[in-house]
């Protein structure tokens, strides 16, 4: 059996790289580490069987799911702009007339008659969203193998190359894979360590209403259109194109597939492209776009495409080193080791899991692609788990939690562009539905940016997803500072700030402020089955922050005068923060946690205000840290695998590490991880592996309370260890040390200039920076 860093064939020219990211403010420059010390690699003895065996690889555009088989290889294609459907207006006409009906029957407790209303008039038409559909897959048949041994199949994680090797008939095999950020192009090499040796016939299929055809005898073309769903036709063409190269034997074209005989290598390129441009423009050209992404990368050698995507990918990849302590554990297949996570004894595992969830981010979402959906960019079913589309009401924000953290800050651009858009479409949205100005976005949206209620009353009527989203905008610029990112974003901000100061109402007990109808995501309340109600907890605390960030990006960008003192006004009316009897965080305007039917949710919403946001925090307002302690152990450890994520994080700012690290154990288990490290919620859903990476962070160094505080929730698993490059809120860089459970010596190296304070369990300092100088601890 072939060991890890044993592989036979002399694997890529390492590359030297030079520093080259952009920051877009401060002198200084996101630092580089150095190559990892040991591998960093999900590896398996056996081909996938089922896609969550196979490896994901991206170019946060174009995806694929590598099976390895010996005999087929299978790539299960996406490109992040095939979703079903095209541009379309789900506005319902019918849902302002009956909104004032239904916040009177919300505040009369008559839920049931709320519900029947809402449904009734209030929800988007059509009441679903378009599905997030596949490609494809490309087929490798390889008819010849025999006496096969020394099988590895293995995602390098450190250059984002799939790779596949065995020995048949006593030759040695290699594939490699990649999709270029570079060359938008999936390259895939096959080599043997003898001449004359590849035999491969190449084919396509497809779900989709499609034809393949060779062209010109040496490329492969898949021609199609989306499809309808819910009644919205579809508005997409699209083309998939793979040219084929060999060096050595013959090439022969049938009518859609292409064989090689006797080759020394054979190398191919695919292409994939969609008609869509935005949200509201379909013209695109996927021919003319496939054809010129292949002339340009086939004009070059093999080798620079695979240096190219390396280096690009080593800019993001390599900015954060992580070392948790190792053992033989490590050598063992990633699947055994899984399996084995809650036996101890393999802390290596925790920090693989967190550099795949980076992997993962840097594979999905890049500035120009779509945002990672609930599946990343990887889903092979027409008709995926929820659409795999964008669920605001927790999974997208989630997704996006490692990026700042873990020092992959640009990759939230895709992120900030669905949000521009939503202030459009949700204008429309506001205006229909809610005679309303600025914009809104409730539970869910899709490619098209659809933002009317969806699904049902009970999950659907929830107003706040796009404040939510806000908020996860706001964290760019917290953590880098970037003013011209500010006032990017500061429309989005300002219009949905005025979406609630027009819809805010006054509730008849304490006279506070707050919306209706909403609920408090997809948590039923003990009153007729309905999760409908007025100011449930997490909005208040939303809307605390959306404020909060308004009034002070239109301080910094010196506008908005009056609207800053109304935003003030408003927010002091808020519903405050409530603890009720059993000492818990109030989830409801009322004290109807303990009735509530499903005490165990996935979803804790009203924890809000501990994680993400920093309204509670341990120190600041402890009273309410323990209600929300409180609330956290009612609701209890089993969960959903974002479910966990969430609760890994909330259990990290609560600084209780045990807790911490046996969720993530409960995380990184097969019950909730797939062989291929794909989250199970189940099903596969991304959000759970960005979550466990965004926890890990959270566990080793946090800067939320005005403080930059050190291993704040450090396990006994993890005694001695290393970090380097994390980043912290102001435009800071962090790397630690530690040693049998206490800080050896840490670096902050400041983006620009500043003045922070530091802490380390008690001790505390206070540290004067310049822009580009480091400190250390
Ligand atoms: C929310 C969650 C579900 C699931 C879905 C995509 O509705 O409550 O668990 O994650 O989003």
């Amino acid at each position: 059996m072939i060991q890890p860093g044993q592989l036979p064939l002399k694997p890529f020219t390492v590359l030297l790289l030079a520093a080259t990211a952009a920051l877009p403010v401060g002198t200084g420059a996101r630092s580089q580490v150095a190559a990892p010390a040991a591998p960093i690699s999900l590896w398996y003895r056996q081909p996938a069987k089922e896609w969550v065996e196979a490896l994901p690889i991206g170019n946060g555009r174009l995806a694929a799911m590598v099976f390895g088989g010996i005999e087929k290889e299978r790539l299960q294609l996406n490109e992040d702009t095939l979703w079903a459907g095209g541009p379309y207006d789900p506005s319902n006409p019918d849902a302002l007339q009956a909104l004032p009906l239904v916040r009177q029957l919300i505040f009369e407790g008559k839920y049931r008659e709320a519900h029947a209303l809402v449904a009734d008039r209030m929800l988007a038409k059509p009441m679903r969203q378009m599905p997030f559909q596949p490609v494809g897959d490309l087929l490798l048949s390889f008819s010849d193998a025999v006496d096969v041994d020394r099988y590895r199949r293995e995602l390098d994680l450190d250059t984002a190359v799939a790779r596949v090797t065995y020995t048949s008939d006593g030759v040695q095999f290699v594939r490699e894979i990649f999709s270029s950020p570079v060359d938008q192009v999936i390259a895939i090499r096959l080599r043997a360590d003898r001449p004359g040796r590849i035999n491969v016939t190449v084919g396509m299929t497809t779900p989709q209403s499609a034809t393949v055809a060779t062209e010109d005898g040496h490329t492969i073309v898949m021609r199609g259109v989306n499809g309808e769903s819910s009644g919205i036709k579809g508005a997409l063409t699209f083309e998939a194109r793979v040219r084929m190269m060999a060096q050595g034997g013959g090439m022969s074209a049938d009518k859609d597939s292409i064989a090689v005989r006797g080759a020394d290598t054979v190398t191919l390129l695919l292409a994939v492209a969609t008609s869509f441009r935005s949200f509201k423009d379909v013209s695109g050209d996927p021919r003319a776009q496939t054809k010129s992404h292949l002339a340009a990368a086939s004009a070059r050698p093999f080798d620079a495409l695979l240096d190219a995507h390396v280096a690009e990918h080593r800019r993001l990849f390599r900015r954060v080193s992580l070392d948790l302590g190792s053992s033989q554990a490590a050598m063992r297949p990633t699947d055994e080791r899984i399996k084995d996570f809650g036996h101890g004894g393999d802390p290596q595992l925790a920090a693989l899991y967190f550099q795949f969830g980076r992997y993962l981010l840097i594979s999905s979402s890049r500035p120009g692609s779509q945002p990672a959906n609930l599946q990343g960019d990887w889903n092979d079913q027409m008709k995926p788990p929820w659409e795999s589309k964008y669920t605001i009401n927790i999974n997208t924000e989630m997704n996006y939690w490692p990026a700042e953290s873990t020092n992959l800050s640009e990759l939230v651009e895709p992120l900030t562009q669905l949000v521009l858009d939503l202030v459009e479409t949700g204008a429309r949205t506001a205006k229909v539905h809610y005679g309303a100005r600025g914009w809104v976005a409730h539970h869910n949206t899709d490619l098209w940016r659809a933002s009317a209620p969806v699904d049902g009353p009970a999950s659907g009527l929830w107003p706040t997803g796009g404040a939510w989203l806000c908020q996860t905008l706001w964290e760019h610029f917290e953590y880098t500072q970037d003013r011209p990112y500010l006032a990017r974003i500061y429309p989005a901000l300002k219009g949905s700030s005025q979406f609630f100061l027009d819809t805010l109402v006054e509730e008849p007990s304490h006279r506070w402020l707050v919306t209706s109808p909403s609920a408090s995501p997809e948590n039923r309340h003990q009153f007729d089955n309905t999760t409908l109600t007025a100011g449930p907890a997490m909005d208040s605390e939303i809307l605390r922050d959306l404020f909060a960030n308004t009034i002070r990006a239109a301080e910094i960008l010196s506008v908005d005068g009056p609207l800053r003192a109304e935003l003030a006004a408003t927010r002091a009316r808020l519903a405050p923060s409530q603890i009720g009897k059993a000492g818990q965080l109030q989830e409801w305007l009322e004290d109807w946690d303990m009735q509530a039917p499903d005490l165990h949710h996935r979803h804790v919403s009203h924890l809000y205000a501990l994680f993400p946001s920093a309204q509670i925090t341990l120190r600041g307002t402890p009273t309410l840290a323990a209600a929300a302690r409180k609330s956290l152990e009612i609701r209890g450890d089993n969960a959903t695998g974002w479910g966990l994520g969430w609760r890994l994080n909330l259990w990290a700012r609560l600084q209780d590490a045990e807790h911490a690290y046996t969720i993530l154990e409960r995380l990184l288990h097969p019950d909730r991880t797939y062989p291929n490290m794909f989250d199970a919620h189940p099903p596969f859903q991304i959000d759970g592996n960005f979550g466990g990476t965004a926890g890990i962070a959270e566990m080793l160094l946090q800067s939320h309370a005005g403080e930059i505080e050190l291993l704040p929730a450090l396990p006994k698993a993890w005694p001695t260890g290393a970090v380097s490059g994390l980043c912290a809120r102001g435009g800071l860089e962090v790397g630690i040390n530690w040693k049998d459970g206490t800080l050896a010596s840490a670096t902050v190296r400041a983006l620009i200039g500043q003045t922070i304070r530091l802490r380390y369990g008690a001790a505390t300092r206070t540290v004067n920076l310049a822009a580009g100088q480091t400190y250390n601890w």
